[in-house]
């Protein structure tokens, strides 16, 4: 008996696809793994963009890198604009970070990760290299519980309120720069606890999509804007809410952005705006972090752990995957 199932048209990546992501994440995990700790930043880069890159090329997608390692004459591999796939499939956009915390891998700190996004061609902010304001809180929380035209101390109170908690109870994820020493200073009058991360702000948005297992309500602050556009395809999935405006405080940085297609530089971009289409994220731990396992080098087998979003489902996916000798060839090719 065949069951009536209606597919929506804004399910342009098939399920399958969001499964040969995670492969693609893992592979550039694991070669990533193997530098990790060596204090050479570049090197490990460098090794998850080919391994990434690679694998990506076997994916049956027409796909075009919208968020990638740099302009073509910067970036050798998986430049903006770069094509990728078989060319044979459904046209899609590609967001990716393969070695998201290079520092982090280098000195063999808590959470580095391979990401990546998949989403139907046209739907994610081709976001320029510069920095972006964000604010993310996760799912449950009625919309605009939190706006980034408001203070911190307003956001923080509305969603304690919200919450049914004390301010001094939420928990907010920080990058730790210099940067943020009045934000840092206004949460804490408050008696909140601050997360500080020297690196890896896709993952701290991500955190906040489930306070119960990492402990973070609520994320704030500036980061990089690339980061931000693919923390939103894992959000778009789970329901948080995000906003994120660029900062683009001089002539050239304006400029380079009208380039990509930003017309209004002050634009508040909402969650839908920075990641609009049917999209998958995956990321697959390189250092051991909150949520994602390291690779672990056994004798026989390398054991990786990833996390797979799909937008059009809402589905969270889990892989704990064990690639034991034949594999580890393909995987280490
Ligand atoms: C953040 C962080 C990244 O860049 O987005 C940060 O999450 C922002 O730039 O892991 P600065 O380091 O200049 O503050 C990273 O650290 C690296 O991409």
């Amino acid at each position: 008996m065949s069951e009536n199932i209606t597919v929506q048209p804004s399910q342009v990546i098939e399920r399958i696809l969001t499964l040969e992501l995670v492969r693609v994440t893992e592979r550039a995990a694991v070669a990533a793994s193997r530098l990790r700790g060596r204090g050479q930043e570049k090197a490990a880069d460098q090794a998850a963009v080919d391994a990434m890159r690679r694998e990506l090329n076997t994916l049956p997608i027409d796909g075009t890198v919208v968020i990638g390692e740099g302009e073509r004459d910067e970036a050798p591999m998986l430049f903006i604009g770069e094509r990728v796939g078989t060319g044979v499939g459904p046209k899609v956009d590609i967001a990716v970070d393969p070695l998201e915390g290079t520092t982090l891998c280098a000195k063999d700190m808590p959470g580095s990760i391979a990401v990546m996004a998949m989403a139907e061609g046209g739907t994610l902010l081709a976001a320029p290299d510069v920095y972006m304001n964000k604010i993310a809180v996760g799912p449950g929380y009625p919309p605009g519980i939190v706006d980034l035209d408001r203070s911190a101390e307003e956001n923080i109170r509305a969603l304690a309120a919200a919450k049914g908690v004390e301010p001094r109870d939420i928990t907010v994820l920080v990058l730790e720069r210099p940067r943020h020493q009045d934000l840092i200073a206004e949460i804490r009058a408050l008696g909140c606890g601050i997360r500080l991360i020297s690196d890896g702000d896709i993952m701290g948005i991500i955190f906040t999509t489930m306070p119960g297992e990492t402990g973070i309500d609520l994320y704030l602050g500036i980061g990089a804007a690339p980061e931000g556009v693919i923390a939103a395809g894992a959000l778009r999935c789970i329901g948080g809410q995000m906003q994120g405006r660029l900062i683009l405080d001089t002539p050239e940085k304006r400029e380079r952005a009208a380039k990509m297609g930003v017309q209004d530089p002050d634009r508040k971009y909402q969650l839908e705006d920075l990641a609009r289409g049917d999209v998958v994220v995956a990321a697959t731990g390189v250092t051991d972090g909150a949520l994602l396992q390291g690779v672990r080098f056994g004798p026989n087998v390398i054991e990786t752990d990833t996390i797979v979003y799909r937008a059009s489902t809402g589905t969270v996916r889990r892989i704990r995957a064990e690639h034991r000798e034949r594999a580890k060839f393909h995987l280490e090719r």
